[in-house]
């Protein structure tokens, strides 16, 4: 089984998102076998966009992450499942995301595109390190 990191973002939690997104992973397969609900801290949200550090949207995008409540969780399911929760996510800008896509359907904001996804299979092993250290 291969394990990947989601976080449903404040964003999400704010517009009641929270259960239509988890449902939809459940209802394509995935399991969610850990999760937690509430504020990241800065530190850990820095550790989490590291390969942002230096960009111009870095200090919103710690401040957004770091707002109110997130939804941090661990989504199990077969060989590719990463490729699976990105693909059900959609493009990082809504604006262009397909309809049937979690952006596609709640989204039109880059900056508040609603949830995290790992972006392979070495990002979810050192993202699940960050949230939840064994
Ligand atoms: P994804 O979340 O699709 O993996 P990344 O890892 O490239 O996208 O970006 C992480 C987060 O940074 C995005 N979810 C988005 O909130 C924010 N972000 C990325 N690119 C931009 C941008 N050009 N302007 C504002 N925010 C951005």
């Amino acid at each position: 089984m291969e394990n990947t990191l989601v976080i449903v973002k404040p964003d999400g939690v704010e517009r009641g998102l929270l259960g239509e997104i988890l449902s939809r992973f459940e209802r394509r397969g995935l399991k969610i076998v850990e999760g937690r609900l509430g504020v990241i801290d800065k530190e850990t949200a820095q550790a989490h966009y590291q390969e942002h550090v230096g960009k111009d949207f870095f200090d919103d995008l710690v401040s957004f992450i770091t707002r109110s409540p997130s939804f941090v969780c661990i989504v199990q399911g077969p060989e590719g499942t990463f490729k699976i929760v990105r693909d059900m996510m959609g493009t990082t800008n809504p604006k262009s995301a397909p309809s049937g896509t979690i952006r596609g359907d709640f989204g039109t904001d880059i900056s508040e595109n609603l949830i995290h996804g790992s972006d392979s299979l070495e990002s979810a092993s050192r993202e699940i390190g960050i949230f939840f250290p064994k």
